[in-house]
């Protein structure tokens, strides 16, 4: 008998030790078991936030911010275009308008400057007589441009989470939890994550320390979107910022975002999670920056009332957009794609009229489906802007790196990176590609893997289980949803339901206890399930609500026939 499920998955059983209770191995599967990790884990509180005076550098940035309010100098706020950027620029301008300071913003157009900070935009805020410039989620690549404004009496705050360069720019201040020197207890804040450190510091400053918790609770919301966006690792200080920032969500203070939590269909009467924030609200988000302007999104955020709704409704116009495109695109490149599955290791796709905006998505969806390395790109001038994504067995910074001769500049991280290639370079670079995959890659290296945490019993499926399921979340990237496996499982009253009639729903039988299950999306992928068949299965354990009464539920994500 085959190893593989029926979704083409190996499972790998990550801890079955019996000494454990359940709680336990979970506990120790996210490496919070011992080393006394685990009280702050399951009581991420708001007092459990680093003191952000433990940044290097922040003291400093404190004072000359509170002395560019003092003298009404102007600052300009300088975020990326992404989710983490917007929201930790709007973090800054809404903080420091609080605060009285005179404050304004600058994003950069992807498609026509590209990430980070350029000549053109320093040029421009140094005639308008900026004293002080700020960057979010960027700017510690960006040493010639903090140069230049530098030259140009701007003084320069960096607030970023991104690798460290060879060369760091000579800013005056640099908030980064990643420094070298850098004592932070937690190194993996995102942009926005970054951001409302410097605001607390601003606050810790400013206000009385009974008003502290109230006063940050406010902007609270806005770092997890990015958090959570950025695929911050759910893990530390960022597990506090997200769990009180879904919290404080349903309660925004924010209009725009109320508005847009409206559109996505999200009830703030209900507890809202990572997964509403990372498929629902941060897309609407991203789009107007992969499309149109990022502007739309940050001013959603800072606008009020009415034209606040005004911005939810544009992002929603430009996602629906953004959708359709992703399909359109989806669908050639798989064709593209298809001639290579048999014979590559990776997959590589172009075209003259993709959007530049959309490759990552592209090549994200295709990486998924496939389960391969994928490489997207678009033609730009004499130029193609790629996108890679992959699984996690292939470092693509690394694969990038062997072929670097080819390329004009590439960066990102090992799932998810981006180059430039000019374009008399392409078949090199793709023969170079292919060979690199197809030598390091072996057979086994491909099969895709599903990690469950433990194999438990029936006896095990309860609500004391769902409750302490329920201290884990918020759950998320590096933090994800307790997977059980339970063997010799009998599936029956099985039903085909949902608006395309693609999800599964029915009931799992062991020994004569019936528990009720839903698979999501998996009627296309399972078909040929017989009525009272065995199987071993892989599920979340859930509960429920119909009708007022509230019933556990199991979500079944993969079997194996035995
Ligand atoms: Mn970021």
């Amino acid at each position: 008998m085959s190893d593989t499920s029926l979704l083409g998955y190996k499972w790998q059983i990550l801890n079955n030790d019996s000494s454990l209770s359940i709680l336990e191995r979970l506990l120790r599967n996210r490496g919070v078991l011992d080393d006394g990790l685990q009280a702050d884990y399951l009581n991420p509180t708001f007092n459990k936030l680093h003191d952000p005076l433990l940044l290097d550098d922040m003291a400093k940035a404190v004072k000359r911010i509170k002395k560019a309010i003092k003298n009404g100098e102007r600052i300009i706020i300088f975020g990326d275009y992404d989710v983490d950027g917007v929201t930790g620029t709007a973090i800054l301008v809404l903080g420091l308008e609080e605060l009285g300071a005179n404050v304004s913003y600058r994003l950069p157009s992807r498609t026509e400057d590209g990430y980070g900070l350029n000549d053109k935009v320093i040029n421009e805020i140094a005639q308008v007589d900026t004293k002080l410039l700020i960057t979010v989620d960027t700017g510690i690549s960006c040493a010639d441009q903090i140069a230049l404004a530098r030259q140009k009496g701007i003084d320069v705050i960096i607030t970023d989470h991104h690798t460290i360069p060879e060369q760091i720019p000579d800013a005056n201040f640099i908030l980064h939890p990643k420094l070298d020197k850098s004592s932070y207890p937690f190194a993996d804040l995102t942009g926005a994550g970054v951001a409302f450190k410097l605001l607390q510091a601003l606050f810790k400053d400013h206000y009385p320390v009974n008003e502290l918790e109230a006063r940050l609770a406010k902007y609270i919301d806005l770092a997890t979107l990015g958090t959570i966006a950025d695929l911050g690792p759910l893990k530390g200080e960022n597990r506090v910022i997200v769990k009180q920032g879904l919290k404080k969500m349903q309660t925004t203070e924010w209009d725009g975002l109320n508005h847009l939590l409206e559109i996505c269909n999200i009830d703030p009467e209900q507890e809202i999670e990572s997964n509403h924030v990372g498929f629902r609200i941060a897309p609407r988000i991203n789009a107007a920056g992969r499309l149109d302007s990022p502007y739309y999104a940050l001013k959603l955020f800072l606008s009020k009332g009415d034209k606040s709704k005004k911005f939810a409704q544009k992002l929603e116009k430009i996602n629906k957009e953004r959708q359709r495109l992703t399909e359109e695109i989806l669908q050639e490149a798989e064709t593209i794609a298809k001639k290579q599955l048999k014979k590559e290791k990776i997959l590589i796709a172009y075209h003259p009229n993709w959007k530049s905006g959309l490759v990552g998505i592209i090549a994200g969806r295709l990486s998924s489906n496939h389960s391969m390395p994928v490489i997207i790109m678009e033609e730009r001038n004499d130029f193609y802007i790629g996108s890679a994504r992959g699984p996690e067995y292939f470092d693509l910074v690394e694969a990038l790196k062997n072929c670097e001769k080819y390329l004009e500049n590439f960066g990102g991280h090992t799932q998810a990176a981006g180059f430039t290639l000019a374009k008399e370079n392409l078949p090199n670079f793709i023969h170079c590609m292919q060979t690199y995959a197809r030598q390091t890659l072996k057979e086994t290296d491909t099969e895709p893997l599903l990690e469950v945490d433990t194999e438990i019993n029936l006896q095990n499926i309860n609500q004391t289980l769902i409750n302490q399921i329920d201290t884990l979340s918020p759950f998320g990237h590096k933090n994800s949803r307790p997977l059980f496996m339970l063997k010799g499982a009998y599936i029956k009253d099985i039903k085909r339901v949902g608006q395309d009639r693609n999800h599964l729903l029915g009931n799992i039988l062991v020994d004569q206890t019936e528990y009720n299950f839903i698979g999501f999306k998996m009627a296309e992928k399972v078909k040929n399930l017989q009525e009272f068949e065995r199987f071993d299965i892989v599920f979340h354990v859930g509960t429920n609500t119909y009708k007022g009464v509230t019933k556990i539920q199991l979500q079944l994500i993969d079997l194996k026939r035995t």
